[in-house]
């Protein structure tokens, strides 16, 4: 067993944890690829083209040619120059840029104490990473800008960099600025050129310092301005020298506190700027100890103190990932928040959120697990490359083998003291598929392979339908269910076909009317005979099914009335045009007995026959499930996402703001059968800004031609 990396002697105060963030094939793990030659974690720069990465790593990964999970690469800053003499223990969280993947972006989120903003000098800045910038400064993540993609031909610094400024405002600034041949660092007045082993710092001359002295000036007023000393300021503008050293150090303590923002432009292909990156993240990147926690419950509720970050406190940690391996079986990417993890040890696992309807007062906490289980081998990762150490500390994210029972957002923690933490915010997945095995030996298989599906990408969720019976999959998107499909059929060897989600569509009658039900056989052996009169009311939308025993004089007898009621009942579930009927009084007015041939089965048929002729007759009225939705969008794309919800049958209750700058919310009533694939157009409509919830408000009577359309599809699938 390898002295692991946990008792390699490198202080917790020298761990940092960064997360890569931003829009898809912006260079995220391009610059992962680069992090790790410089500090000779590899011998060689993999290149996503050919699928030689250390993070995208898995098969569909490198069909794809970008990436679709998270991935994590540990790995020791070896140059001295950059971490100033100290040794730092470096673990790089590189995440997807598509949509579909946020899930794996925000348990990357979770596991990081800072974050780096990938941002390709010529695609710039979307919507939909405008919105993480906000959420990030909401909670006061420490973060820095890389600017890639500068030698594509189309790329200017300047303009990048005014992007950057305009989106994500106050305190971005460049600590850098690329020359065709290295970089200028601006404080340092240094041009550095060359790359990993063989970089060259030289002065900068006095055309240089001059041309630079504009970016200079402002990099040192925008520190000064966020500088804990608060004299400083003035007495800078009113011309004091202030040292190099005061700026580095207020600079340091700035985006450690996360209000000031460096820029810093690197070209992952030729590895420009990984040092100089490296450098500010060793220096001013915060660690473990001084990054936020999540808070602590008891696992029968109750608060808990804050987590103390130390090895020496009781273990809490929590699960970012989980995998399986061919070999290992399960593997649970864990973030260490407390304590010490140890392989071979008995922890307790507190499960997390089990299911959602969309309304939190649905969710079930932690109802599926709570169970104390051995931990197998720990391992700190480079990609899929697996290094056992001894033991995990508090900041160390790590890969833990046999938990069994272990899924992504659960909590392990101390057997002696168990606690669950709270969750991080799981994105909703609201693109639902029905899907169903295609033969029955898959059938047989679903179930498991569904299981692992969900502990695996708790951004999925897998329900079967109370109403439509309907086993339904929802996902973030179109590729993330080619993603889990794809995984059945490979990895589970499940095959499974997919079938339009059906939405839960009711019937109820129109009017009051009378109905028949004459069920006669007596042709010979055994005869039927069963006739009933009913009467049919609409009741109000929600007042359910009521039956009314209003027979006299025996004309049903007493025994069989409930028979009546029984076929009613099993025909008020199929309907009558294909969908549960609800809402309707039945009253049992009359009826015709035989003294032999009359039955519990007869009159269960004349009952359901009588309902036939009687909703026929009082014209049948299709109701459908009206959601209350929640759009977030970014203000220029309001205008859009309303026209396109009047299309949909919406009714726009309002619009107002989000509470952060440039989203608005718009509040509307939306049919549910409006509402099937609004993820993937919402995407579209808000050009990657737009997000919504739903809930399920009420039902309402459909319109002639939507009722029309659903009869019509009815019919013709009969
Ligand atoms: N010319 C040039 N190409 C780059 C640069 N950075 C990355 N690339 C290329 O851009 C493409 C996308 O890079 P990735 O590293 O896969 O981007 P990503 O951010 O990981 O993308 P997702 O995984 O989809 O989020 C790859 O072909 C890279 O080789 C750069 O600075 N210059
Ligand atoms: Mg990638």
């Amino acid at each position: 067993m390898a002295g692991g990396p946990n008792n390699d002697g490198v202080d917790q105060a020298r761990v940092r944890n960064v997360v890569l963030v931003g829009p898809r094939a912006s260079g995220k793990t391009a610059l992962t690829e680069a992090v790790l030659l410089e500090n000779g974690a590899i011998t060689r720069l993999g290149r996503v083209e050919d699928g030689s990465t250390v993070s995208d790593h898995t098969e569909v990964e490198k069909r794809l040619g970008h990436s679709v999970h998270l991935a994590v690469a540990t790995t020791e800053v070896t140059d001295a120059e950059v971490t100033g003499g100290a040794r730092v223990r470096l673990t790089v969280l590189d995440t997807p840029g598509m949509p579909d993947f946020v899930g794996e972006l925000r348990a990357g989120l979770r596991a990081a104490d800072a974050a780096l903003f990938v941002i390709s000098a010529t695609d710039g800045v979307d919507a939909g990473t405008r919105i993480l910038w906000r959420e990030c400064a909401a909670v006061g993540m420490p973060r820095a800008v890389v600017v890639t993609h500068l030698d594509q031909p189309r790329a200017d610094f300047a303009t990048a960099l005014a992007d950057l400024q305009s989106a994500f405002g106050a305190g971005v600034q460049p600590l850098y600025l690329p020359r065709g041949d290295g970089i200028v660092a601006l404080l340092s007045q240094t041009l550095r050129t060359g790359s990993a082993g063989a970089r060259t710092v030289t002065a900068l001359d006095a055309s240089d310092s001059a041309a630079t002295a504009d970016a200079r000036a402002n990099l040192v007023e925008a520190v000064i301005t966020e500088s804990e000393d608060e004299g400083l300021l003035e007495r800078y503008l009113e011309g004091e020298e202030v040292t190099f050293e005061t700026i580095v150090a207020d600079l340091e303590k700035a985006v450690a506190r996360g209000v000031f923002h460096p820029v810093v432009p690197v070209s992952p292909l030729d590895g420009s700027g990984t040092a100089e990156l490296l450098e500010l993240v060793c220096r001013a990147f915060p660690s473990p100890a001084a990054g936020a926690t999540p808070s602590a419950y008891g696992t029968n509720g109750g608060t808990r103190p804050a987590l103390d970050p130390s090895p020496d406190a009781p273990l809490v940690a929590e699960v970012v990932k989980t995998t399986s391996d061919a070999y290992v079986g399960r593997i649970s990417v864990v973030r260490v928040f407390a304590g010490t993890l140890r392989p071979d040890s008995t922890v307790h696992v507190s499960g997390h959120l089990a299911q959602f309807s969309g309304r939190d007062e649905d969710a079930v906490w932690h109802a599926d697990h709570d169970e104390d289980e051995r931990s197998g081998a720990i391992s700190t990762m480079l990609g899929a490359g697996l290094t056992t150490v001894g033991e995990a500390r508090a900041g160390d994210i790590v890969a833990v083998a046999h938990l069994a029972h272990a899924e992504t957002g659960d909590t392990i923690s101390d057997a002696a003291q168990p606690v669950v933490v709270e969750p991080w915010d799981f994105p909703h997945p609201l693109l639902p598929v029905a899907i169903r095995a295609r033969s029955s030996i898959d059938e047989d298989k679903l179930v498991k392979g569904l299981a692992r599906l969900q502990a695996e990408n708790p951004s999925a969720m897998v329900l079967v339908d109370p109403e439509t019976h309907q086993l339904v999959l929802w996902t973030m998107g179109d590729q993330q269910l080619e993603l889990l499909l794809d995984g059945l059929r490979t990895r589970a060897g499940i095959d499974v076909d997919i079938e339009p989600v059906k939405v839960a569509v009711h019937e109820t009658v129109r009017a009051i009317a009378k109905g028949t039900g004459r069920h006669v056989k007596q042709s010979g052996g055994h005869g039927q005979f069963a006739i009933c009169h009913i009467v049919v009311e609409p009741l109000g939308v929600g007042e359910g099914f009521e039956f009314v025993d209003e027979v006299v004089g025996g004309s049903v007898p007493r025994q069989f009335i409930p028979s009546v009621e029984k076929g009613v009942r099993a025909q008020l579930d199929k309907g009558v045009t294909g969908y549960p009927m609800v809402d309707v009084r039945v009253r049992l007015v009359d009826g015709k007995s035989h003294s032999v041939d009359s039955s519990d089965a007869a009159f269960q048929t004349a009952g359901a026959l009588a309902l036939r002729e009687a909703a026929a007759a009082a014209g049948v009225q299709l109701l459908e499930p009206v959601d209350e939705v929640e759009i977030v969008v970014g203000d220029d794309f309001v205008g859009a996402v309303l026209s396109d919800l009047a299309s949909r049958r919406g009714r726009v209750r309002g619009t107002e703001s989000a509470g952060s700058e440039g989203l608005t919310k718009v509040l509307a009533e939306v049919p549910a059968l409006e509402l099937v694939r609004y993820t993937t157009a919402l995407r579209s409509l808000g050009h990657g800004s737009g997000s919504f919830t739903r809930t399920p408000l009420r039902y309402a009577a459909v319109p002639v031609h939507v009722q029309d359309r659903l009869t019509g599809a009815v019919a013709a699938s009969d």
